[in-house]
């Protein structure tokens, strides 16, 4: 059992709450028409992105998905940064031209959210080589969809990093669709982790709606891996709760369905769990929620304030 102190359980609540007022008030300028581009929300996968990047250790690097907020959140990136980014300003985290789906701060060891499914797989494996090559010590987390699960780079990523003894820990957001497809139309695994066999590497599945589960198995996998032995598949079975971007209407799915889910939130299961074990008073708790609720406010102001990009700069970072 990790031991977990007061001061970490507060910062996964607050953490928790800022993910989802995050996209709760996304989502609100997405249909005021204020977010050019499209965002993938992730409400509903909070434990998964939030506590799985809680449990790295300073230096250790990350690779998003493209439904990334929540697991930028964890890695502790500005949130007015983030909203800034969202609204295509200038003081945003790629100076407004990334949007959502492409949220870097690669000197702070945030390789990026990607617009390609399956695109930080390989990304992932090459600063894990460069991380066993250096011998820093450090792992990188790497994030994907069940979707991306399907993709040429997952099987060709996880194979080398299995005969490489690459450093780095795969985890899976498993939100049982990809795009309008459910699971059991484009995979014929019971679980996403028996895919780990093929590449002799572990494979884990877990209840990415319990944040003490996620916590606790991406630590250990990730002092595997730090370890030198190579590395690990996680797969966290979750929900989201909105659409798959901002122009799905779901019609390839029952709200029944959306309902159960909502009954296992993970917010609300931490609550319960700090209500039952008696961290924190009632009033501490609700004051954590409003905190978190008024760094969001503070974020949509910073980013409203924000500029946008003056033309002459269209072309700076542009690579290709
Ligand atoms: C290489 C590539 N193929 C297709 C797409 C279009 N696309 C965007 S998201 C998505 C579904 C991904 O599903 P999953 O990996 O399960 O992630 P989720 O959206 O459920 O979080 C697809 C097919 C893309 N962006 N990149």
């Amino acid at each position: 059992m990790i031991e977990l102190s007061e001061e970490l359980l507060l910062r996964m609540y607050y953490k928790m709450n800022q993910a989802r007022y995050f996209e709760e008030k996304l989502d609100d300028l997405v249909s005021k028409g204020q977010v050019h581009g499209t965002v993938h929300l992730a409400m509903g996968q909070e434990a998964s992105g939030v506590m799985a990047c809680l449990a790295l250790e300073e230096g250790d690097l990350v690779s998003l998905s493209h439904r990334g907020h929540a697991q930028a959140i964890g890695f502790g990136l500005d949130v007015n940064l983030m909203m800034a980014e969202c609204l295509g300003k200038y003081t945003g985290y790629c100076k407004g031209k990334g949007g959502s789906m492409h949220i870097a701060d690669v000197e702070n060891g945030n390789l990026g959210a990607n617009g390609v499914v399956g695109g930080g797989f390989n990304l992932s494996c090459g600063a894990a080589l460069t991380q066993k090559y250096h011998q820093t010590g450090k792992v990188v987390l790497c994030f994907a969809g069940d979707g991306a699960t399907n993709e040429g780079s997952f099987h060709e990523s996880l194979n080398l990093a299995s005969v490489w003894k690459l450093p780095v820990v795969f985890f899976i957001e498993n939100n049982q669709y990809g795009m309008s497809n459910p699971i059991e139309n484009h995979m014929n695994v019971e679980n996403i982790s028996d895919r780990s066999e093929a590449y002799n590497i572990p494979g884990l599945t877990i209840d990415g709606n319990n944040f003490l589960d996620v916590y606790n198995t991406v630590t250990k996998a990730l002092r595997y891996a730090r370890a030198g032995k190579g590395p690990v598949l996680i797969e966290a079975k979750t929900y989201r709760y909105s659409g798959h971007s901002k122009s799905d209407k779901q019609v390839y799915r029952d709200q029944r369905e959306v309902q159960v889910w909502r009954k296992k939130d993970p917010l609300l299961k931490m609550k319960e769990y700090l209500r039952e074990n008696r961290v924190f008073t009632e009033k501490q708790i609700l004051k954590m929620e409003d905190e978190a609720m008024i760094s969001i406010e503070q974020a949509v102001e910073f980013a409203k304030k924000s500029p946008q990009p003056q033309l002459d700069t269209i072309l700076e970072d542009v690579y290709a």
